[in-house]
């Protein structure tokens, strides 16, 4: 983004300041969203009218295009409502192997000592009781074939159990009006979502992965699977969840990546 505006800065023609910024938009938005545009006819004076930003003069470019990302939340929160189901998957569809990742090597996942483990909850929740692992175990658990879908090119179909999110939240006497529900992880990856997404149906704190405890390297000892949104959107080895109003971003969305990150 940043080398983009200052390409855009570095010239002089108004037409090509216009183009580059188009381009840029352009990109910027997720693939439902951009199919949503282009049936609609994506015209600049369009773009401009929905950031409020005139973006035929190289001062305004800027704010238009720092508006992008949150304007694109917005459109995948109305696109994708609460209500939207992933495709679930027969069984014989996963993936085998199941493919690891993370910003770092599999061997350098984070050993987590299952025993010691606390589930730690923090922000707008009326108790915020420690978990065991095994309180956890113990929840009315649920399992789901869906596909994880990465936004470096790969998905892939997985069978991941564990606690509707929802209902865990509901029984922490979570505040449900709060607008995010953001994670710590073991590994410093962090990351956050809206509310809906949080109480989605298919949304789940998951223990454990194609019928075995969650193993390391897919995030033990508890992940969230969430099948509408992003890999980047799916922290694993989580340590902290917390209910809260102040937007907290995450480790790949503080880089650029969309913070909605639908799928
Ligand atoms: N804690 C943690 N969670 C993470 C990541 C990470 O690096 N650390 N990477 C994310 C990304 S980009 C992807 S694609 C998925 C990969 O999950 P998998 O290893 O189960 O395939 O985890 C997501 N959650
Ligand atoms: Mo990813």
């Amino acid at each position: 983004m940043k080398n983009t505006i200052k390409k855009i800065f570095s010239t002089s023609d108004s037409e090509a300041i216009v183009q580059e910024a188009k381009k840029q938009i352009i990109r910027e938005l997720d693939v439902p969203s951009r199919r949503l545009f282009l049936q609609r006819g994506l015209t600049l004076g369009g773009i401009a009218m929905l950031t409020g930003c005139d973006i035929s003069d190289n001062a305004s470019v800027e704010t238009a295009l720092g508006k992008i990302s949150g304007f694109n939340d917005r459109v995948q929160g109305w696109l994708f409502g609460s209500t939207r189901l992933a495709p679930v998957y027969a069984e014989s569809m996963i993936t085998r192997p199941f493919p690891f990742n993370a910003f770092y090597a599999e061997d350098d996942a984070p050993d987590v000592d299952g025993l010691a483990y606390r589930l730690k909850i923090a922000g707008l929740a009326l108790d915020k009781r420690e978990w065991s692992l095994l309180a956890l175990y113990k929840m009315a658990q649920v399992s789901q074939v869906t596909r994880h879908i990465c936004v470096e090119g790969w998905s892939a179909i997985g069978k991941w159990g564990g606690v509707p999110f929802g209902d865990f939240l509901r029984l922490i006497g979570a505040d449900l009006t709060a607008e995010y529900v953001s994670f710590k992880c073991a590994d410093e990856y962090y990351t956050s979502i809206d509310m809906a997404t949080a109480l989605h149906p298919q949304t789940l704190l998951a223990l454990t992965y194609d019928g075995q405890i969650l193993p390391r390297k897919y995030g033990f000892p508890m992940k969230l699977r969430i099948p509408t949104k992003l890999g980047y959107k799916n922290p694993k080895h989580i340590e902290v969840i917390e209910i809260t109003n102040k937007f907290s971003g995450g480790y790949w969305e503080d880089q650029g990546y969309n913070w909605f990150g639908g799928s």
